[in-house]
């Protein structure tokens, strides 16, 4: 498959009308029978009939309207299935195909496979291919018809359940949908259910389906997706609409979820909680995952994307919607912090090196590398402004007018910012460019005051990424409040709207000069530079009514701290105290505040600034930072650990679950001077997985786990999910001059299964995230993890390039350092028989 440019897109010659797949499951030779209701579109352009499908389809017939075609008409690629327009009807005609497939031996994951003896699909964005021969692209929309032969007990499809008997159940799908959001499921499952009346009083049976014995699990996954239904119809005036909606926990999973119509597909890990196996983290995940596919059914499903370049159309607004499902839920100041922490952590790092790319990318040679976070958390960011620029009014206005013309659509970026201007009125040429430019623009902030008249003027650029080095100027919503010299607020937010490569704004007629709060709600996904002495951020720490901004605060005293020096280091610890002991503040809003920012975050602001990010330097400064903090503030962090104690029973809650925030915020700090012994009593007497997992980590760091780890694996060594816990924070949290050496025993384990998506993802993603143990000077850490990507492609291509992105800033680094690592890639790229998947990342990573 050569290059795919946004510009050559063109429409299917061919109408769908309705598709018809008979399976008969079995792990080696299941027969798959499509019959396919097709019209060509001009019956005067004779068109050839090219479908998808490659050489692990065994085709066994072929007939068009009930006859064998030539076979000189027929050819086969690598890739497709032609056919050629001399062998169709000029009229409406119906294709058959009858091809044999082996999930068994399907270790890619991608299309039908089987997990545990359970058969099961996935189709985003390319696998319907490997099922059947099909016009596998998101613009072919039709109905489907299923029939599923299997002995296994529950068999499961998309739509309506039309009968289920003697092993063979019917479904009928009837809302037309892309064949990416085609799922089937068959196997030994057992059903938590309930039920949900939509507005209109349609009756929905729910079910979340999962092995037998986890159903004590799967209880917290309904509550989110009762709760996801209800905040869908309230909020956007969404319903359901079908009669039953399905979840189905699979352990060997490549995302973290899938939208398939009314049969939604879960990794396990994102369904399965209870206190002993689940972090607070966990559980917030599962109810904004759940939420997040139960969301796709209108944004994704109902209207889809006319082509994969449109990816982020219908992923960017349904993690903005996700996002504001969980702020209604829990905090929305903590929430928005988060996404901002994870936007950093991913997406600017992303930016930062030689993947970066724009949310609507115009190429690419395999869409599944472009599952990114510049597609979605950047596109979610991209939704926030523009309902920033047009108001919670003219959003909510443009969303309607969204759902009421484009239902049954598969849309593009231009018709969703021609629904904005239609809705508002507001020309959005110069907005557009956040969808088409790559790169996180620097926004500079100066100030200048004269006479109760303050100026804030503001500069902003964008530097060169792949393919764009030009960037003109974009549209930023600057989201700008004022504080007076006694901490009250004397402007409220006012958002400015930056539209020049340079701009002024004045606020006038202020009575004493106030100290600006910039960026509120991190109104753009920029970054800002502003000359600000830490005693006026220790300030904004204290008296900004915005929570983000006085977060904000605090983490650029934190990163003073970490790069300025002592008098800096004073500072930011006397702040951080006196918020600390602020009994007023939200738990988890302390919480994050006396988090320090990671070993990640500190390289990313280093390399933003034009210096080389030292990761052992990093290391040590950022440890030696948490030893001062605790060392001032023993007493208040001994106070805070024993106060914010939860009594009784574990609730996920996220009262609860910041208390437990807080508590463990303390306890690292603590960790610093006690030697772990907090810690090791905690991991002995908490009854849930938070506090153990927290306390671990700690043991983990101080080289004290022995014993808890295997306690730990003793307790839940057939807990797979649990057991994902126990191999990451063992490499994650290890000292980084070992944890090379304990990411190769690890490998050696016999619980090892590094074909399981989760597992490899637990070992070598918890390598890539102990940033000065993946960075290892021998680069070690490089060779470690091309070993495991060389070996991790010939199984499954996907998640070796995923995996990849552990090299995506390997620019930043210094000579040795990029040495090592290009060696590491070198070797990757020149490898025979290198998956599509891995040979993009890697020649993107190295051109
Ligand atoms: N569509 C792929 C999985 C997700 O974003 O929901
Ligand atoms: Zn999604």
């Amino acid at each position: 498959q050569p290059v795919q440019h946004l510009a050559d897109y063109r429409p299917w010659p061919f109408g769908l009308t309705e598709t018809r797949l008979d399976l008969t499951l079995a792990p080696r030779d299941t027969i798959v029978r499509a019959a396919l209701d097709l019209a060509p579109r001009d019956a005067s352009d004779p068109q050839d009939l090219v479908l998808d499908g490659g050489a692990g389809l065994r085709l066994q017939a072929l007939r068009i309207d009930g006859q064998a075609p030539d076979p000189v008409h027929v050819t086969r690629t690598d890739e497709q299935l032609i056919i050629a327009a001399a062998a169709l009807p000029h009229a409406p005609f119906t294709l058959e195909t009858e091809v044999a497939i082996d999930p068994a031996d399907n270790t890619a994951f991608e299309g039908l496979y089987l997990s545990g003896g359970m058969f099961c699909t996935q189709c985003e964005a390319e696998g319907f291919r490997h099922i059947t021969f099909y016009p596998d692209r998101p613009d072919v929309m039709t109905t489907f018809r299923v029939t599923l032969r299997s002995a296994l007990p529950v068999r499961l499809s998309n739509g309506n359940p039309v009968g289920d008997a003697d092993g063979v159940a019917e479904w009928h799908d009837p809302w037309p949908k892309p064949a990416y959001l085609f799922a089937l499921v068959a196997g030994d499952l057992v059903a938590v259910s309930d039920r949900f009346t939509t507005r209109s009083g349609r009756d929905v049976a729910l079910n979340v389906w999962v092995r037998p014995g986890d159903q004590d699990r799967a209880g917290f996954a309904m509550e989110s997706l009762i709760k996801s239904m209800r905040w869908d119809e309230d909020v956007y005036g969404r319903e359901y609409d079908l009669d039953v909606f399905n979840i189905v926990a699979v352990d060997d999973f490549n995302m973290g979820a899938m939208e398939n119509k009314g049969l939604n597909i879960f990794n396990s890990k994102l369904v399965l909680a209870s206190p002993e196996t689940a972090t607070d983290t966990d559980y917030e995940r599962i109810e904004a995952v759940i939420a997040h596919e139960y969301f796709h059914n209108w944004t994704g499903n109902r209207i889809t994307c006319r082509d994969w370049f449109q990816l982020c159309l219908k992923e960017g607004l349904t993690v903005f919607r996700d996002q504001q499902f969980t702020s209604d839920m829990r905090s929305a100041a903590v929430k928005r912090i988060e996404d901002v922490q994870t936007l950093r952590a991913r997406q600017f790092r992303e930016d930062q090196g030689p993947l970066a790319h724009p949310p609507r990318p115009d190429r690419y040679e395999e869409i599944n590398n472009f599952y990114t976070a510049t597609v979605y958390e950047k596109g979610a960011e991209v939704i926030g402004m523009l309902k920033n620029l047009v108001g919670d009014d003219g959003y909510a206005r443009a969303l309607d007018l969204y759902f009421t013309r484009h239902d049954g659509d598969a849309a593009t970026i231009e018709d969703w910012l021609t629904v904005f201007q239609d809705a508002t009125g507001r020309d959005l040429t110069q907005f557009k460019r956040w969808y088409t430019d790559a790169g996180t623009p620097t926004l500079e902030m100066t100030e200048d005051w004269q006479d109760g008249t303050l100026t804030l003027t503001f500069a902003q650029s964008t530097p060169p990424t792949p393919g764009q080095p030009d960037k003109p100027a974009r549209v930023i919503p600057i989201a700008v409040g004022l504080i007076g010299p006694n901490g009250d607020e004397v402007t409220p937010t006012r958002v400015l709207e930056m539209t020049e490569a340079r701009q002024s704004f004045t606020f006038d007629g202020l009575g004493a000069r106030p100290v600006v709060s910039v960026l509120r709600g991190f109104s753009a996904p920029v970054m800002l530079k502003r000359p600000l002495d830490d005693a006026t951020r220790a300030f904004l720490l204290a008296h900004d009514t915005d929570p983000f901004a006085r977060w904000e605060a605090g983490r650029e005293l934190a990163l003073s701290a970490l790069t300025q020096g002592d008098a800096a280091q004073k500072a930011y610890i006397a702040a951080i105290g006196t918020l600390a002991a602020d009994e007023g503040a939200d738990p988890a809003f302390r919480a994050l505040c006396l988090t320090l920012p990671g070993e990640e975050e500190i390289a990313t602001r280093i390399a933003a600034g034009g210096a080389t990010p030292d990761p052992d330097a990093i290391h040590a400064t950022r440890s030696d930072l948490a030893r001062r903090i605790a060392l001032t503030h023993q007493d208040l962090l001994a106070g805070l650990y024993d106060a914010m104690t939860v009594p009784g029973a574990y609730s996920p809650d996220a009262q609860s679950a910041a208390r437990r925030s807080l508590r463990i915020a303390a306890l690292g700090l603590l960790s610093r001077i006690d030697g772990g012994d907090r810690a090791a009593v905690l991991f002995g007497i908490a009854s849930n997985m938070t506090e153990r997992m927290a306390a671990l980590a700690v043991l983990v760091r101080l080289g004290r786990a022995t014993s808890a780890l295997q306690i730990l694996s003793d307790e839940f060594g057939d807990n797979r999910l649990v057991m994902d816990k126990w191999f990451s924070v063992q490499v994650m949290a290890a000292p980084p001059e070992q944890a090379v050496a304990i990411a190769r025993d690890l490998a050696a384990h016999r619980d090892f299964d590094w074909q399981n998506p989760n597992r490899f993802r637990a070992l070598l993603g918890g390598l890539a995230a102990n940033h000065a143990g993946f960075h290892a000077a021998d680069g070690s850490g490089y060779d470690f993890t091309a070993d495991w990507l060389i070996r991790m492609d010939a199984a499954n291509p996907q998640i070796a390039a995923r995996m990849s992105t552990a090299f995506e800033i390997w620019p930043r680094y210094d000579a040795p350092r990029r040495a090592h690592a290009r060696n590491a890639l070198e070797r990757i790229a020149t490898l025979a028989g290198l998956s599509r998947n891995t040979r993009e990342m890697v020649s993107r990573m190295i051109a």
